[in-house]
């Protein structure tokens, strides 16, 4: 098939049944194509010892479900307990182990006007291979980001904590002026001026041995991998504090980092060219990376219960 930026598998789910990759099509006129209309995830399967595991899949179907409820799109036909063995069959049905999971939940095809009522919610679930986000090199040595000139949007301008297709037009235009100006990413302020999250990442701070983030104030996903990062980090002993962060903590942390599904625990070693404590991956990121990539990958006890097996 043409040529994409990544593996194509072989079957995406679509409103409970399988069709082959390529016939997972929408009309031009769809609404989620219009108007941005669509809710999504991003979940990882990892290899571990005893097959694939996906992590934290409840969680990750509960805020797919959560992110649908708010923009009054729920399918009527699957609930999370449908969309969570709708998952698991996917990877099963790919054959894949390390994988990504894109569920989606979407208007499609009906109303030509901004009322979408008219048009079906529809359901896909589509998975493929991926590898580290930014790049090989990146968890090991870190990224170099700037802050960003585009803002997060203010609470009630959109529903940050719904995941929808629509907000990622902005994450998106931080992410292009990033590459142009030769940055891996950015980091977004939010309408207060504080610093609120990266393009499709959340943000943590190193200072004196304290872990920080800041508060979830409506301007940031509430991020999967930042909750569970949080706990590993007090279970490793680590104090965490969720605070206000103002920009110019970015360059006078000891270190910074991003947690995302697709990121995992990324270390940050320098913002806006100033270089992040001694400009390279710190140690708590990566203590706390190494230990969040064993625990994705069933090497730890799971004392949260984060994985469910896909074989099981
Ligand atoms: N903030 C944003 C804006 C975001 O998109 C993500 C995930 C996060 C924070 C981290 O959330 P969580 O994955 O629950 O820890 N972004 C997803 C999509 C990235 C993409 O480029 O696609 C992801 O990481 O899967």
């Amino acid at each position: 098939m043409g040529a994409v930026g990544f593996q194509e598998s072989d079957w995406i789910w679509k409103n409970g049944e399988f069709v082959p990759w390529h016939d997972a099509q929408l009309h031009l006129l769809s609404t989620a194509v219009q108007f941005g209309t669509s809710v999504f995830e991003g979940i990882r399967a990892y290899d571990t010892p005893k097959g694939p595991a996906i992590f934290r899949l409840k969680a990750h179907i509960r805020r797919l479900t959560d992110s649908a409820k708010i923009y009054r799109m729920l399918p009527e036909k699957f609930g999370a307990a449908e969309f969570e063995a709708a998952v698991l069959a996917t990877v099963r049905k790919n054959g894949l182990s390390d994988c990504y999971v894109r569920p989606m939940i979407l208007r499609g095809y009906g109303s030509i006007s901004l009322s979408p009522y008219q048009s079906p919610v529809d359901s896909y679930i589509a998975v493929w291979p991926w590898g580290a986000y930014l790049g090989d090199e990146a968890l090991k040595n870190g990224v170099d980001v700037c802050v960003s000139s585009w803002w997060r949007a203010y609470p009630n301008t959109i529903p940050v904590s719904s995941k929808a297709g629509g907000h990622y037009v902005s994450a998106q235009l931080m992410k292009m002026e990033a590459l142009e100006n030769g940055y891996v990413d950015a980091i977004a302020l939010g309408p207060s001026g504080l610093v609120s999250e990266g393009s499709g990442m959340n943000v943590f701070l190193v200072r004196d041995g304290v872990v920080i983030t800041p508060f979830l104030d409506g301007t940031s996903l509430h991020g999967i991998t930042r909750s569970a990062v949080i706990q590993l980090a007090e279970d490793l002993g680590y104090s965490v504090k969720e605070q206000h962060v103002p920009r110019e903590s970015l360059y006078t942390a000891d270190e910074v980092f991003f947690t995302g599904t697709a990121a995992e625990v990324t270390p940050v070693r320098s913002v806006d060219r100033i270089p992040v404590g001694t400009g390279t991956a710190g140690p708590v990121a990566l203590a706390l990376q190494k230990h969040f990539l064993e625990t994705v990958h069933g090497e730890n006890d799971d004392p949260n219960g984060y994985l469910t097996y896909v074989n099981e």
